[in-house]
């Protein structure tokens, strides 16, 4: 199985494609996008990650990994495309569906299929096991091997955990597992675990879930120690000194594509009508309502007030402002009448318009730290002071040291 066709060139089809090309594969890289296919094909990137420009540029220039819009016939063939939430607060398959049509016509006896996109359980077997077998009357365990391989990458550490972390591959039988496993043995040095399809698409989803669960959980313990005039971060520091406890931060929301999503995957078909899952969804759906409440509090006797936000991107150090809870504050106060500045050197992504440091921070009455990249370290809170016209931080990452900023005559507020 020398020849793979991977749909999808985003956050993990394209990583996943570099990887395999510089492992002895020859990969097709598919996208039904023009231009994304346009740009990979003159050598440029679409995405922003450390360490893949080199790579891609690797695989590219040495010719084992090709773009294109169309499916070239393979061995393997890997849908990693986006599975994104229906208003209905359901899976939206139409991209998996999609590119299963797309693969439909190719795939051949003892070819090997693997989804990789984040789907509720059941879709590998139902959805795209269903369309092959519709069209080519091949069955699968039987003429041809099917799997589902989650990803485990973190945003900002793709190229890392893509090699280093541990897999959990489900095969439609044992022969369809193993040969997935072997795939992805070429460049993964993590261990690789086999199960069965539903088995391994419930887990992406738990791991996920958990996460989730456990910042609502952090949320509601801010909330709740704010009442108390007690200190989070306090709490959450010494809480976490008990060898069993590890409880995550609270912030201003939970963003990306992932963790706010795959909840909702798993409650979907259910016949349960109350879950827990769902309220801590709401719960962290809840905190940039929460924290731009917070903000009119605080300036509530500022005439035109003006707030400047640090940061964008839906978590710190990374490019992506997609599903950031930052853009819902932002409408949140830009309804109140208040006027909103951003300073983001990081993000990539976003539809409005940016400002720099110097205009963001001017005659500001608020700054609210909203992800805390690392470079922001290097803006002086001097430099704040002296710019702002009333001087309020509100810092949603326990990003500064409060008695730093006080020294600097700014009023300290944090989560
Ligand atoms: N967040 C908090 N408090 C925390 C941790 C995170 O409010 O203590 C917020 C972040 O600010 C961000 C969101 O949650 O808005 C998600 O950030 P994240 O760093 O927890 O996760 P993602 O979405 O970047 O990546 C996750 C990872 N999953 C887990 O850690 C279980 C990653 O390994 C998955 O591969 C990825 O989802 C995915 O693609 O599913």
């Amino acid at each position: 199985m020398k020849k793979v066709c991977i749909l999808g060139m985003g956050y993990i089809g394209l990583p996943t494609a570099c990887m395999m090309a510089n492992n002895g594969y020859d990969v097709f890289g598919v996208d039904v996008n023009d231009g994304i296919v346009n740009k990979l094909s003159s050598g440029k990137l679409h995405i922003e990650e450390p360490d893949l420009e080199e790579i891609f540029l690797k695989a590219f220039k040495e010719g084992k990994l090709k773009i294109s819009k169309k499916v070239e016939k393979s061995d393997v063939y890997i849908i990693a495309v986006p599975t994104p939430v229906g208003e209905d607060d359901k899976a939206d398959l139409s991209y998996v569906k999609d590119a299963a049509e797309m693969i439909k016509d190719y795939v051949l006896k003892d070819n090997l299929v693997i989804l990789e996109s984040t789907s509720p359980p059941g879709t590998t077997r139902n959805i795209v096991g269903d369309i092959i077998e519709k069209n080519t009357k091949m069955i699968a365990g039987k003429d041809y091997h099917l799997a589902f391989c989650p990803e485990r990458v973190l945003p900002g550490k793709i190229i890392y955990e893509l090699v280093n972390n541990d897999r959990v591959v489900g095969g439609f039988d044992d022969i369809s597992a193993q040969l997935a496993k072997e795939v992805y043995g070429s460049f993964v040095k993590g261990n690789i675990y086999t199960t069965t399809l539903e088995t391994s698409e419930f887990v992406k989803l738990a791991e996920n879930t958990y996460r989730d669960v456990n910042i609502a959980f952090a949320n509601e313990l801010a909330d709740i120690c704010e009442e108390y005039k007690i200190n989070i971060w306090d709490v959450i520091k010494f809480a976490n000194m008990h060898p069993r406890v590890n409880i995550l931060n609270p912030g201003p929301g939970v963003g990306g594509h992932c963790i706010a999503i795959d909840p909702w995957f798993i409650i979907e078909n259910i016949s349960k009508k109350e879950t827990l899952i769902e309220k801590c969804r709401r719960i962290n759906n809840s905190r940039p309502f929460t924290i731009s409440n917070k903000i009119t509090e605080i300036l509530k006797d500022v005439k035109n007030p003006k707030v400047a936000i640090l940061g964008i991107t839906y978590k710190e150090n990374v490019g992506d402002t997609r599903e950031s809870p930052a853009l819902v504050i932002i409408d949140e106060l830009s309804k109140k009448g208040m006027e909103v500045f951003i300073y983001d050197p990081l993000a990539t992504n976003y539809k409005g318009k940016l400002n720099n440091l110097d205009e963001s921070l001017s005659e500001a009455d608020l700054l609210l730290l909203f992800a805390a990249h690392d470079d922001f370290r290097k803006i002086s809170l001097d430099f704040i002071s002296e710019k702002m016209r009333n001087k309020n931080i509100f810092d949603t990452r326990n990003f500064y040291q409060k008695s730093e900023v006080e020294k600097t005559g700014i009023k300290y507020f944090r989560i």
